[in-house]
């Protein structure tokens, strides 16, 4: 494995040494000021093979830069880009794939060994915390997919949200006055509505008498299942929010997930207000 980027070399010195492993990671580490012509131009690839004694087509180049992917396909390479600005996947047609995140990469269809931490369907994630008041949303989720979601606030979460892939992920829900619950939500501009704004929807996996607009309501997110998508009909994507039911259901079973139906975390209003109720 290899690293290959237009940054000079001690650049990319300098910040790999803040992550623990990563340089290890690497075989090999080449900088921009390494060779004479940065992508696009195929060079820093091809002598990135060359050090790694690999043919070049036996190469899988993963790119998040419109001249990287250039420079992969002119090396005669395979390319997976992954955008680091979404919706831009338009403008990598030159790639053999485009995925939205690095949770998507299936290093497998390109004949490598695949990742070994998916686990029925789900990929288990560092959990993330989020949490504030149930608001309105689009009005649409009960009304016309038959699926409520309770939509949470953005506010005071943009860095996180930005940081978050968006996708289709699950974990253990907390409301403070009732209890905790399974759940499983979208993040992200919903493609088939296609939103402007990025949201979190979280469909909690219980059947509640009312609404609970208003209330704090709290999550930990576990695990990852796929990338949002379009669908050709209301049916389809409703069946696959289903079919991600099912899957969330299934998972939060295994103790790697059930353990965190504990999380201080998704009580931690009831502690800190004191309701013992
Ligand atoms: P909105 O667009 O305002 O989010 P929805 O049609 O998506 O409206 O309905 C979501 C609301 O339904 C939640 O805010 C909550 O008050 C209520 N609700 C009832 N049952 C559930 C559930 N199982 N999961 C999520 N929300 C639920
Ligand atoms: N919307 C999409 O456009 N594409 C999706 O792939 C998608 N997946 C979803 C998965 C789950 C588990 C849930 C709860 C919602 C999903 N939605 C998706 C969002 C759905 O469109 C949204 O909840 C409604 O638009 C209500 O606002
Ligand atoms: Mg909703």
């Amino acid at each position: 494995m290899a690293l290959a980027s237009n940054s000079p070399r001690a650049s990319i010195e300098t910040k790999i040494s803040y992550h623990q492993g990563w340089k290890e990671s690497f075989s090999v580490i080449i900088g921009g000021d390494e060779v004479r012509m940065g992508k696009p131009s195929p060079e820093i690839f091809l002598e990135a093979a060359k050090r790694l004694n690999i043919d070049p087509s036996n190469c899988l180049v993963v790119e998040d830069s419109l001249p990287g992917v250039m420079a992969g396909k002119a090396a005669g390479m395979e390319v997976v880009a992954v955008p680091s600005l979404p919706k831009q996947s338009h403008l990598y047609t030159s790639a053999d794939e485009v995925i939205n995140s690095l949770l998507d990469l299936r290093l497998e269809k390109w004949g490598l060994p695949s990742f070994q931490d998916w686990i029925e369907s789900t990929l288990p994630i560092e959990p993330w915390y989020i949490g504030g008041p149930v608001i309105k949303g689009f009005g649409r989720g009960s009304k016309v997919l038959g699926i409520p979601t309770a939509n949470l606030s953005t506010d005071g979460y943009s860095t996180l949200l930005s940081e978050q892939p968006s996708g289709v992920y699950f974990g253990w829900a907390g409301l403070s006055t009732r209890g905790v619950y399974k759940m499983v939500m979208s993040i992200g501009w919903n493609p088939f509505f296609n939103n402007t704004e990025k949201t979190i929807e979280p469909w909690l996996l219980h059947d509640f008498n009312e609404d609970f607009y208003g209330e704090e309501l709290r999550l930990t997110v576990v695990g990852y299942i796929r990338p949002e998508a379009n669908f050709p009909s209301l049916e389809s994507l409703v069946a696959k929010i289903h079919e991600d039911r099912e899957v969330a259901e299934r998972a939060l079973e295994l103790p790697l997930y059930s353990n965190y139906r504990d999380d201080p975390y998704l009580k931690g209003s009831l502690q800190m207000n004191g309701n013992h109720s």
